[in-house]
């Protein structure tokens, strides 16, 4: 009766619903007027643009939720094996256009609000980006969202909602100033929060014993606790009705701890106290290098990761009573190592709250993560001090220690008494001042597979950061080669070329099925397609430009080259060598006489990024390049040769301004440094030459291309330790010499400042060999020059460029997770 019940009442909600929301324009314009008028507090005779665009985004999630429900009631339904993607960062960017352009409705809202006296675009410039995540792996996790929507994946997705994401970058006088990120002071039209979608998250305390029919178990007595809720954020898939979730947590106080405080009638302190929980899922850390043993960056990890295990188990519980089946319905994928605590957690759910055996969960817990790692430093692996552990999560170093000690019994079986080897693979590092927890252990010993983000990558884990795991378990090592979506990177941020692709591919296809960008290959010379294709980047150049000046009153001129080189700023990515040459060319151009100047190839040279706010020498580059630009800029007889700009701020919605614009870009890390690189895929995609080094995933770019459509040059990653070994004693470059000393006798000032950017490039000092790569760059930089004078060849390599670009979307990265990782399958709602 009850189940009759339930249907009866559905039947009647749903004959008072009148079928799904309407796109055409009346019932959109309606819709926008209602949100100004009962969402925003506003009269719908009177608004501004931010209070549109505030509306029209409460329209657009109405229509994210309506699919978001469909989706979620269907995987319901269904029950199929569903992923959880965990990752600490996701950098979405600005959600508005492509959630408009996800659901086909675009140009549905931009009619509608022409007729209102608005434009979407300018509506769509009102919004700020959601940015919770540092560099390329925070924008990988959100381009890899978007392709498990647009896949019909039944995914989730998982991560903090900090309220203060990746810091302002604010130049002074040439110096990188942090500010906060208030991105939620105007409210976030794009989550959805869940107040009854809570669990309490547990830190510090004790470990006790218990007997429980016979059997001894141990508890977690905590001593604190926080509450993570839940806020929801819809992720549209591209040409279906499927709509993901990510969840994001964040932290709130426990309503049920300290009681005795308020007792003691220490009331406001008490208050005080427990508002500090909150700080949980302040801020991001800004640091995108390493990993540094803070406690608090310690707690967001658990905090992340018990909150979301929580929520798993109880969607798991809430269909099946037993853990057997688990694998079968759940595959938990850890980004980088940071989740990692998360295989102690399940280890502890199942044994100390779900009373199995250990070798059952253990059993279990292996067959459920997979882990991929962005990061080939070993330096840079994640490290958790024991002691540190010990005191913020007790029963998890047990459980660690545990785990470490059965894998090192089964370890000795097989290898023998290596000590050596066995203590290079230990979970635990006992050399050094501090003992350690060491995550990536831990994450490649208990998962079933462990990803590289490239095949050079991969090569580098098998051969050097993980050789002593590969050698024991070969079949666990693969590669997935990373990928950008061409939703946001082409349909999104460059809609003309978007439109012209389609127009002569004669179809849109290409957006779901990107190797169709393939069939431009045979206009690649054709007249009338170059002269289109030509007219699609000035226009975008033109914007670019116009933005330029707004930012750094710099005015640059159309036809010059425009050369970006966007990223963080490291030293392995060489923008030092980037700005060394940049300072070359106005050297030879100064030196030159008058009449050869007009064989110069006019640049706009273009950087930008952030530095990590401790990252000494990287600010250091950012002032530098602030310096000649300031020199080179006012130099009146350079004029239009040469101009070198610094974008502040480098995030998201930037780098889809620029670059659709830029005619050139650099990714020149040192080879063997940079695990895949995506910004090389995007620039790709958009038909801008790549002048690089054959690192990460160029290597496979210059596969799909040709090395005749790119500009390689430098050390070959196997060259690399050797050329490294000699030292000072490498052939030296008397142009590099040069270049160094005018910044060290102060040609550009700040003359102590920049000493020791200069040690940090010459003789023993030049660890990332920008010396010894120096003549081969500047001989790209040449074969560059020479290509962009004959337009009709640049035109050619630059379609070229983007017809080769379909491996490195990520709907075939996520395809082969999908298939050889997760195995997980589509699960699409019928409509
Ligand atoms: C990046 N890593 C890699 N880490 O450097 C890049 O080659 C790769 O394409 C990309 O991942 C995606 O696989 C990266 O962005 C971080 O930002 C971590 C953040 C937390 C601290 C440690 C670095």
């Amino acid at each position: 009766p009850k189940a009759g019940e339930r249907k009866a009442k559905a039947e009647r909600l749903f004959g008072l619903m009148d079928g799904f929301l309407k796109n055409d324009p009346l019932s959109l314009q309606t819709d926008i007027l209602d949100h100004v008028e009962y969402t925003v507090a506003r009269s719908r005779f009177s608004f501004d643009d931010f209070e549109a665009y505030q509306a029209l985004s409460h329209s657009v999630r109405d229509r994210l939720i309506e699919r978001w429900h469909e989706t979620q009631q269907y995987f319901k339904r269904k029950d199929p094996k569903r992923l959880y993607f965990l990752s600490l960062e996701f950098l979405m960017g600005r959600s508005l256009s492509n959630s408009v352009i996800n659901l086909g409705i675009r140009d549905h809202y931009a009619d509608a609000l022409k007729q209102l006296g608005f434009d979407f675009e300018v509506l769509a410039e009102q919004e700020g980006d959601a940015a919770l995540g540092n560099g390329g792996l925070a924008r990988l996790s959100a381009c890899q969202m978007d392709s498990l929507a647009t896949l019909d994946f039944p995914a989730w997705g998982y991560g903090l909602r900090y309220q203060y994401g990746s810091f302002r970058q604010v130049i002074l006088d040439g110096f990188q100033h942090e500010q906060p990120d208030y991105w939620l002071n105007f409210g976030n039209p794009w989550e959805i929060e869940r107040v009854h979608v809570s669990y309490p998250v547990k830190f510090y305390g004790t470990v006790e014993e218990d007997i429980l029919n016979g059997q001894k178990y141990k508890i977690w007595v905590p001593g604190e606790m926080v509450e993570a809720v839940a806020y929801d954020n819809p992720i549209p898939g591209y040409g279906t009705r499927n709509t993901i979730n990510l969840r994001l947590w964040a932290a709130k106080p426990s309503g049920q701890d300290d009681m005795e405080s308020y007792n003691t009638g220490d009331y406001i302190n008490a208050i005080v106290n427990r508002q500090k929980a909150e700080t949980i899922s302040c801020v991001l850390y800004p640091d995108d290098r390493s990993y540094q043993g803070k406690e608090l960056r310690l707690k967001q990890h658990y905090f992340f990761v018990s909150a979301s295990l929580q929520d798993i188990i109880r969607r798991f519980k809430e269909e099946h009573n037993n853990f057997e089946t688990l694998p079968d319905k759940v595959a938990l994928q850890l980004t980088d190592t940071h989740p990692s605590l998360a295989i102690a957690e399940v280890m502890r759910v199942f044994v100390d709250e779900e009373h199995l055996s250990w070798n059952r969960a253990w059993d279990i817990v292996c067959k459920i993560f997979s882990f991929t790692t962005h990061t080939i430093q070993p330096e840079a692996l994640e490290k958790i001090p024991v002691d540190l552990l010990g005191s913020l999560l007790p029963r998890h170093l047990q459980i660690i220690y545990d785990i470490n000690c059965n894998f090192m019994e089964e370890l000795k079986k097989k290898i023998g008494l290596d000590y050596s080897r066995l203590s290079r693979m230990s979970i635990i590092e006992e050399e050094g001042p501090v003992k350690n927890i060491r995550m990536a252990n831990l994450s490649v010993i208990c998962s079933h597979t462990v990803n590289g983000v490239s095949r050079i990558h991969l090569e580098l884990l098998k051969t050097k950061v993980f050789k002593d795991f590969y050698e024991l378990w070969p079949q666990k090592f693969q590669y997935k080669t990373n990928g950008v979506t061409q939703r946001r990177w082409i349909v999104v941020s460059n809609p003309n070329l978007c439109a012209l692709i389609s127009k002569w591919l004669g179809t849109e296809a290409w957006i779901r099925n990107v190797d169709l960008l393939m069939g431009l290959r045979e206009y690649a010379a054709d007249a009338d397609f170059q002269q289109e294709w030509k007219l699609v980047r000035r226009l975008n150049k033109i914007r670019l430009a116009e933005y330029i000046e707004a930012m750094s009153g710099v005015k640059v001129s159309i036809d010059a080259m425009f050369d970006v080189q966007i990223k963080r700023i490291h030293e392995y990515k060489r923008q030092l060598l980037n700005l060394i040459g940049i300072i070359h060319r106005y050297d030879c151009i100064k030196n030159m006489e008058k009449s050869d100047r007009r064989k110069v190839v006019p640049r706009v040279c273009i950087i930008g990024g952030k530095a990590a706010p401790g990252y000494e020498i990287a600010k250091k580059i950012i002032k530098l390049c602030h310096a000649v630009a300031e020199k080179i800029n006012n130099d009146p007889g350079v004029g239009d040769l040469l101009k070198l700009v610094f974008i502040p701020d480098y995030n998201v919605s930037v780098a889809e301004l620029v670059v659709p614009g830029s005619d050139l870009s650099q990714h020149i890390s040192t080879a063997g440094y940079e695990a895949s690189g995506t910004g090389n895929m995007k620039f790709l995609m958009n038909g801008c030459l790549l002048l690089a080094t054959a690192d990460g995933s160029t290597v496979e770019i210059i596969e799909e291309i040709g090395e005749e459509n790119m500009f390689i040059f430098g050390a070959k990653v196997h060259e690399v330790p050797t050329l490294r070994d000699k030292g000072s004693a490498r052939k030296p470059s008397l142009q590099f010499a040069r270049i160094v000393r005018m910044i060290r006798e102060g040609y550009f000032g700040f003359k102590d400042y920049f000493g020791s950017l200069c040690d940090a490039v010459e003789g023993n000092g030049d660890f990332y060999l920008l010396e010894h790569d120096f003549e081969s760059y500047l001989e790209a930089q040449a074969s560059a020059d020479k290509a962009f004078v004959d337009q009709k060849r640049w035109t050619q390599m630059s379609i070229l460029s983007t017809a080769g670009s379909g491996k490195f979307s990520t709907d075939r990265t996520i395809a082969e997770y999908a298939e050889s990782t997760w195995g997980i399958e589509p699960c699409k709602c019928p409509f």
